[in-house]
């Protein structure tokens, strides 16, 4: 059932005003939206899997993976499907919700759409959700991944429709809103958001979100990136330090616009205080990667995350689970 808060017909000006509101109003504000939509208490927990590493033909001005960026990482051929069912067995054990599977490519070849299935498959019989993100893919791609089980797909828009051009050439917005399109219309669930912190200004941020709170239904996950700097890379010659709380408005701003998605604070958390992602925490984050390495880059130790939820008194718990008693209620 489509609630009464869930919009689709945003408009820069409406999420101008929200963004600008003093730190108090925004805070409660996506606090009331927070807890009417999912147990604040609660936080999901997804591990992250390069199942193919590198060499990446896209020149995508932050990625460590592209061939356009000398940044050092090694490329390798797509892992075998028992070398990817180990780890997911290590993710959930340690905890983990959600098991995604990341491969640098512009999009998957045919005739690894076998392996890809097998993974998601294997990975689904675990018990643990089940997300991808490999790049463009065709109908017939998602019709696949889907009859395989595979609950999510990432796929982000990375920054505004009007700062895209700076940051990546070999494909377009429009390309990315065709896959979105696709994964939705092939009934994957959508995960996609961007990376804050490239050298865009505020306005981009909230374009950004805008963006994603206007497609035809809101992506069921939203990843906020904080830019991860990678050496090397056109990206980290344009990045400009993001202030703290202008992070927390665009985690508050993601959670006002698109009030029942749930909100990743995903790269990045490395180089932020326990302070700061616990104002993320208030403003509407509700997921976090767990582990000590996402793609690439490093990701805060297991021990760091559990100590953090306990004094914030935190569970991590499935957000799904979580929104459908909510719903009952
Ligand atoms: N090839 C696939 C694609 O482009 O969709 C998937 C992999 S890609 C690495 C996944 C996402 O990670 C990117 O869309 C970007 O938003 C984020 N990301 C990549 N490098 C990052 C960095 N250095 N800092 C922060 N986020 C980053
Ligand atoms: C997303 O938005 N963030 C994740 C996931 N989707 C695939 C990836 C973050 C990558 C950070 C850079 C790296 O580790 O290479
Ligand atoms: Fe990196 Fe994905 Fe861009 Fe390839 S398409 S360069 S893996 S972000």
């Amino acid at each position: 059932m489509m609630q009464p808060d869930i919009r689709t017909d945003w408009t820069t000006e409406q999420a101008q005003a929200i963004h600008d509101l003093p730190m108090a109003d925004l805070m409660f504000r996506a606090q009331t939206l927070h807890r009417r939509h999912f147990d604040p208490n609660s936080i999901e927990t997804a591990s992250l899997l390069s199942i193919k590493t590198g060499g990446c033909p896209e020149d995508c001005g932050y990625c460590s993976q592209s061939v356009h960026n000398d940044t050092g990482v090694k490329a390798t051929r797509l892992m075998e499907v028992d070398e990817v069912l180990a780890a997911a067995r290590r993710a959930r054990a340690s905890g983990a919700q959600r098991f995604c599977m990341g491969a640098a490519w512009r999009s998957p070849k045919d005739r690894d759409m076998d392996k890809l299935c097998d993974m998601v498959r294997g990975v689904a019989d675990m018990g643990l959700e089940t997300c991808m993100t490999l790049g463009m893919l065709s109908p017939p791609q998602v019709a696949r991944l889907k009859a395989a089980g595979l609950d999510f797909y990432n796929h982000n828009i990375d920054t505004s429709p009007e700062y895209y051009r700076q940051i990546a050439t070999t494909r377009s917005m429009e390309d990315r809103l065709d896959t979105l399109d696709h994964v939705r219309k092939g009934g994957i669930k959508v995960c996609c958001g961007g990376i804050l912190g490239m050298g865009e200004a505020v306005a981009d941020r909230i374009s950004m979100l805008v963006t994603l709170a206007t497609l035809p239904s809101h992506p069921d996950s939203v990843p906020i990136n904080l830019w991860n700097e990678i050496g090397n890379t056109p990206v980290q010659k344009r990045a400009k330090p993001v202030d703290p709380f202008d992070l927390v408005r665009s985690v508050a701003l993601a959670r006002i616009l698109m009030p029942a998605s749930v909100v990743r604070l995903s790269a990045g958390r490395t180089g932020m205080s326990d302070e700061l992602q616990a104002m993320c925490f208030l403003a509407g984050a509700n997921s976090i990667f767990v582990g000590d390495v996402l793609l690439t880059t490093e990701n805060p130790a297991a021990w760091k995350d559990q100590d953090l939820a306990a004094r914030l008194g935190i569970r991590f718990a499935p957000a799904a689970a979580r929104a459908a008693a909510i719903a009952a209620e």
